[in-house]
């Protein structure tokens, strides 16, 4: 081989080496070599990598809110006896203290008592006005039917006269005698027929009924005091003496 072509191999293959174009094998053998071609599209994603290390503690985060309440724990010891207290804290001054305001408050209740003793016995002396026991029966000589009586009581604070003994019993008919005129009673058998009731509903215990009576008459569910002081049952429609009873 001539000396220029044996160069010019040597000479390809250093450009060859160190050229940054691509360059191609032809059937020949001969190397062509051309411009870079483009970038290829992105490859498909690779499976994924190992586990990393574990890395490094965080910091303490916030504190979280407060938790519920717990059980009441054992009972303390029983702690020093304490110093001697002042003379006019003791219990023993409190008691005496409280002593006298009672004695205070039992003499105002006596008093109290005495003076509505006197009230009663004053406000006895009227007509139409008499005492029984703890109760007091009045009356103003008004007259009316069952319903009216009833209310005229009942908005005064009271209710129609309802005796409960032969001392009450008494008390009414005094009161029926001044007025000659036959009061009704609070007794009735409006709500059970044949039972008869007090004002607040309990049945009756004591009775002062008339011979024969009640007679359970047309429509007879009220009650009316006869001069004897017997009782009679008797229509409501009727105009009675209206007596009421405190
Ligand atoms: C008579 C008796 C009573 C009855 C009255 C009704 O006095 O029968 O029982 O209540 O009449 O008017
Ligand atoms: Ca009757």
């Amino acid at each position: 081989m001539p000396v220029l072509q044996v160069f010019s191999v040597v000479l390809l293959g250093i450009s060859l080496v160190y050229s940054t174009e691509i360059c191609q094998e032809t059937n020949y053998t001969i190397i062509k070599c051309g411009a870079p071609g483009k970038d290829g599209l992105p490859g498909t994603q690779g499976i994924n990598g190992l586990n990393g290390e574990k890395g490094a503690q965080g910091p303490v985060g916030p504190a979280g809110p407060p938790g519920l309440e717990g059980r009441p724990g054992p009972k303390g010891e029983k702690g020093p006896q304490g110093e001697k207290g002042e003379r006019g804290d003791s219990g023993a001054s409190v008691l005496e203290a409280l002593k006298l305001q009672l004695g205070v408050l039992d003499g105002k209740v006596t008093k109290l008592q005495s003076n509505l003793v006197s009230l009663r016995k004053a406000f006895a002396l009227y007509r139409g006005v008499k005492l029984a026991g703890d109760k007091i029966y009045i009356s103003d000589d008004t007259q009316a039917v069952y319903d009216v009586a009833k209310s005229t009581c009942t908005m005064a604070g009271a209710q129609l006269a309802s005796p409960q003994n032969n001392d009450e019993n008494q008390a009414v008919l005094t009161i029926r005698t001044q007025y000659g005129v036959s009061p009704y009673l609070g007794i009735n058998d409006i709500m059970t027929e044949g039972t008869y009731r007090l004002p607040n509903g309990n049945v009756i215990s004591y009775t002062n009924w008339a011979p024969n009576e009640p007679n359970q008459g047309a429509g007879e569910d009220c009650v009316e005091m006869y001069d004897t002081g017997k009782w009679n049952d008797r229509s409501c429609g009727e105009k009675r003496l209206v007596i009421c009873e405190f």
